[in-house]
């Protein structure tokens, strides 16, 4: 038993008593109301008093009680033997991680060590602060995130268009009539670039204020069931979409700008920019008819309030990047950018929207393809040909920090290969996964309800402006470390004559509760008094109130305009042309009759939640679902196990055959693949399921933005045992 940390506590008759806190798990940052006996923990529920969640919380929210208490956790270094592994203290494995590092990085030049950091940092509050100076230190070309697997082409029409990356539009949901979603299932993911606890409750508010709903998926998802409309679309073929309703707009005179016209260059330009996709044009690749397209145009510039929003489904496939710059698009000439029910912006009280981190594009490329760097990183799609790849340059030693990119990138098998050929490699996580099982060594860092929290990233993401400070629950095991400890650690430790680590600088000397409590201070609210004390007295979270216009104020373009049709982006549209004309703009490889895409399940998240046995019980959630004419056609079953394969590799999982997706569409989630040797996780490798990364397919890519293509993979499916399928079917 871990000891409590947290003792500022009003205990009741029985000894009972309560702490709060923010769930970090996913971005729609729960408030929970955890029961403790003593210091063991009796229920975990939504705490109704937290003002921006209202008592809202998922199942994976009783899961930290699991991580927390999960035996196969690691809370020590760890050094690979060469019959297992054997716990080293904290003094060796540093010495050893940085005498290993600098060696290679002398021998070979800095970017010999790679990075990939993984999608947990975002969650936590010592990564997002700290982290940093590791990076610093190490200061390679081969750093890669999970950003270029996920969001990067929001960032680079947000880049581009408003003149920072990571000025993004929020859908201002609770106050819009008229919600357009692409590729996205908030019902099932909790939301993402979009924090709104409880979404599910927001979306019927929408309805049953008189709104509507309309979403465009390949799948009848979980979120289909809150919307008025719902329509299968080709994937990868959205951004057709998004052209003819532009098109449609501005052709019959129903663009209202408003006030954003005042501040918008080249606004002209967009009627030359979109003709020729007239909704009869595009149809039939989109796979929506013509009158329907014609009418949502319409709809959609004539509510009062309405918002377009694209996630996943339109980020990670070939077109993300001019997906994004469209649906900005379309939100501004129906004057819906930066206004109420609209697309609005944050004003976080940790402002982290700042000329400082405006991240630049393609200063340097990577060394085998050529892929464009975006902020200091490369796309993680290129990580594994750069350490294959023999001749200079190449990477030789890979430091993963809460990432596991062997399940979660483009070809992942390909990569698990890569790991096995690296001279060294060192891995900041709580686990022995499938990427952590290559390292050399482990520095495990506290997690969860050990560590003090405050949502640096979703607080800026989110439907309101809100602050919430989370103290640490339980002590760390002893002798832990927290990761922010590790970090400044190593940086210490890799400082050179050249690049001294300078010691008395207050970044290096804060704890991140310091930090924080200095950023708000300095932030928006800090002249009205919010500090680290102010939320510490408000243990259920502050409410700033609703998001408000700050055009054109809150611009970084320089000049206060926004670029409404910047060259960086539409210089695509030639690629787009090649996809209307059907002459693969899309850049498919086509060795497969049926088309893949991903999904998520609320009992799910990621690669790494599956060692919490309450999670992954019951019924199988790692299958393919496909269409039951396509199941019929290949004698496939219910229930049947298939075998499914690409380009690049080939998996076997079991069929779920389903009337909810496209005919000629497949769909398989993400970050199951658990049963490979020396995987230490006795839950998950019970629950392995496949991995889709096996599958999908690095040179399929966002060709603009480097980010990588997950949906919309050519697959061919088998049944394994035919047999009594088809009439199983019938
Ligand atoms: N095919 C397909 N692939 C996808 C996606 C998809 O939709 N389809 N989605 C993509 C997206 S959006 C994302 S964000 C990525 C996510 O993929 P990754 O960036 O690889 O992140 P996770 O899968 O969440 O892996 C998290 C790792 O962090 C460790 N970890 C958990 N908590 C902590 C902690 O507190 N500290 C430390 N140091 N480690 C911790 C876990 O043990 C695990 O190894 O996957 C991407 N991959
Ligand atoms: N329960 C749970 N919650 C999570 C996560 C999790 O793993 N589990 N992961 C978290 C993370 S890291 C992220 S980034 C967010 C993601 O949050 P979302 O983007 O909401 O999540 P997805 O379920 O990936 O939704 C993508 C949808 O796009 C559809 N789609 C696929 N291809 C296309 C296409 O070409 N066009 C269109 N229009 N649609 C397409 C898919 O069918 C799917 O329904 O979720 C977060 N929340
Ligand atoms: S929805 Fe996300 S933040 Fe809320 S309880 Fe579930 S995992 Fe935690
Ligand atoms: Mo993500």
């Amino acid at each position: 038993m871990q000891r409590l940390l947290y003792t500022e506590r009003a205990v009741d008759r029985l000894g009972v008593w309560t702490h709060y806190r923010t769930c970090n798990l996913c971005e729609a940052m729960c408030g929970l109301e955890i029961r403790l006996d003593g210091e063991t923990i009796q229920s975990i529920r939504g705490d109704r008093e937290d003002p921006f969640s209202r008592g809202h919380i998922c199942p994976k929210a009783l899961a930290l009680e699991d991580l927390h208490n999960d035996s196969d956790r690691l809370k020590h270094p760890m050094r690979k033997t060469g019959s297992g592994w054997e716990r080293i203290s904290w003094d060796q494995a540093f010495s050893e991680v940085a005498e290993r590092l600098r060696s290679i990085q002398n021998q070979y030049g800095r970017s010999a060590v790679g990075m990939y950091l993984g999608n947990p940092n975002v969650h936590n509050l010592g990564s997002m602060l700290v982290l940093s100076s590791l990076v610093k230190a190490i200061r390679t070309e081969n750093l890669f995130t999970a950003t270029s697997v996920d969001q990067l082409p929001h960032h680079f029409a947000a880049r581009h268009m408003f003149g920072h990356y990571f000025l993004l539009p929020i859908p201002d949901i609770d106050r819009t009539d008229f919600f357009l979603i692409l590729g996205a299932n908030p019902v099932a993911s909790n939301g993402s670039l979009m924090t709104a606890p409880g979404v599910t409750q927001r979306l019927r508010d929408i309805r049953a204020r008189g709104g509507k709903i309309v979403l465009i998926d390949p799948r009848r998802t979980e979120t289909a069931a809150e919307a008025d409309a719902h329509h299968f679309i080709r994937p990868g073929h959205d951004v057709l979409l998004l052209l003819a309703l532009l098109e449609t707009i501005l052709r019959e005179g129903l663009a209202r700008p408003g006030r954003l016209a005042e501040f918008c260059t080249d606004f002209s330009e967009l009627d030359s920019l979109v003709e020729g996709y007239a909704p009869e044009r595009v149809a039939p690749r989109v796979g929506i008819d013509a009158v329907e397209i014609t009418a949502m145009a319409r709809e959609f510039a004539g509510a009062k309030r309405a918002v377009c929003y694209g996630r996943m489904g339109l980020s990670t496939q070939a077109f993300g990047g001019i997906c994004q710059w469209l649906i900005n698009v379309l939100n501004i000439v129906t004057g819906n950018l930066d206004r109420a029910g609209g697309a609005m912006f944050t004003r976080p009280a940790l402002d982290i929207v700042t000329k400082e981190r405006v991240r630049e594009f393609g200063r340097w490329h990577s060394r085998v393809r050529g892929l464009p760097e975006f902020g200091g990183e490369l796309p993680s799609a290129a990580l594994a040909e750069e350490i294959l790849t023999p001749g200079d340059g190449r990477i030789r030693a890979m430091i993963t920090v809460a990432g596991n990119p062997v399940l979660s990138t483009p070809n992942g098998g390909r990569l698990d290969r890569a790991f096995s050929e690296l001279d060294f490699a060192v891995a900041v996580d709580i686990y022995i996964n499938e990427t952590t099982r290559h390292a050399d060594i482990i520095l495990p860092p506290t997690t969860g309800l050990e560590c003090d929290h405050y949502d640096v990233i979703f607080h800026t993401l989110a439907i309101r402006n809100t602050a919430k400070f989370s103290p640490a629950l339980f002590e760390g095991a002893e002798d832990s470390r927290h990761d922010w400890q590790i970090y400044r650690e190593l940086a210490r430790r890799l400082a050179s004559d050249e690049h001294p680590f300078d010691e008395h600088h207050p970044l290096n000397q804060a704890t991140p509760a310091q930090m924080i409590d200095f950023g708000l201070r300095a932030g928006p609210y800090g002249k009205d008094g919010l500090s680290l004390d102010k939320l510490r007295e408000t243990p259920h979270g502050i409410d700033l109130g609703a998001l408000e216009p700050c055009l054109p104020d809150r611009l970084f373009t320089g000049d206060g305009l926004i670029r409404i049709a910047p060259v960086e982006l539409t210089r695509d549209l030639e690629r787009v042309r090649g996809l209307l004309e059907g002459t693969g703009g899309n850049g498919s490889l086509s060795l497969g009759d049926l088309t893949l895409v991903g999904r998520r399940h609320l009992r799910s998240n990621n690669s790494w939640m599956h060692n919490s046995e309450r999670l992954v019980k019951g019924r199988e959630l790692c299958t393919l679902m496909i269409h039951t004419r396509d199941a019929r056609a290949r004698g496939i079953a219910d229930g049947q196990k298939v075998t499914v394969a690409s380009r690049v590799g080939r998996i076997e999982l079991e069929a779920a055959v389903s009337e909810n997706i496209m005919p000629g569409v497949v769909s398989i989630p993400h970050g199951w693949g658990h049963d490979r040797e020396g995987v230490g996780l006795s839950v998950a490798t019970t629950h392995a399921g496949a991995s889709i990364n096996d599958l999908t397919d690095e040179a399929l890519l966002d060709r603009l933005t480097g980010n990588a293509a997950f949906n919309g993979v050519p697959v061919s499916v088998e049944a394994i045992a035919a047999g009594a399928a088809i009439d199983a079917t019938e």
